[in-house]
């Protein structure tokens, strides 16, 4: 089933120029960008990303480090979008993530992880209202559509 998810290109990852990488890797895979947009993530908007973290100790980390630099937000489409994405973003702590994930190739921390996607259908369509309105989210094809899965 063709789904919409939500994922982040997280702060340690624009600071240390891999946004390219990062969304080269979605593209390879065949997942479809359809929203786009680096942006500085508000006090209110990073306290809806992670309410279910509100009473967690690492919270204020979390939220302080969010917004410490610029991050990608991306509404993408494709084939089982949400699970694909957690696939290939690999485990939450960067030191266990499977070597071939983004966090298992590109990062070390299990806080600064690079990049976030939501873990749910649910969630992703709570985490895309926060960051895209539904005309933000565009529609197109792309030319692989028929190739790919
Ligand atoms: P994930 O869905 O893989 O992004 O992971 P979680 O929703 O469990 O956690 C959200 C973010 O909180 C993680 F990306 C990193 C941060 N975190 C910590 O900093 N310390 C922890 O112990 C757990 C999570």
């Amino acid at each position: 089933m063709i789904e919409r998810t939500f994922a982040m290109i997280k702060p340690d990852s624009v600071v240390r120029g891999l946004i390219g990488e990062i969304i080269q890797r979605l593209e390879r895979k065949g997942l479809k960008i359809v929203g786009m947009k680096m942006i500085q993530i508000s006090e209110g908007q990073a306290d809806r990303l992670y309410e279910v973290h509100k009473e967690k100790p690492f919270f204020k980390e979390l939220v302080s480090f969010i917004r410490s630099a610029p991050v990608v937000v991306l509404a993408i489409e494709g084939e089982s979008a949400v699970s694909v994405m957690r696939r290939i973003i690999g485990a939450t702590d960067s030191k266990e993530a499977m070597p071939g994930t983004v966090r298992g190739d590109l990062s070390c921390s299990k806080s600064m992880n690079a990049i976030h996607a939501s873990d749910s259908p649910e969630n992703a369509k709570r985490e895309l209202s926060i960051f895209f309105t539904e005309s933000e989210m565009l529609r197109y094809s792309r030319l692989d559509e028929s190739w790919v899965c």
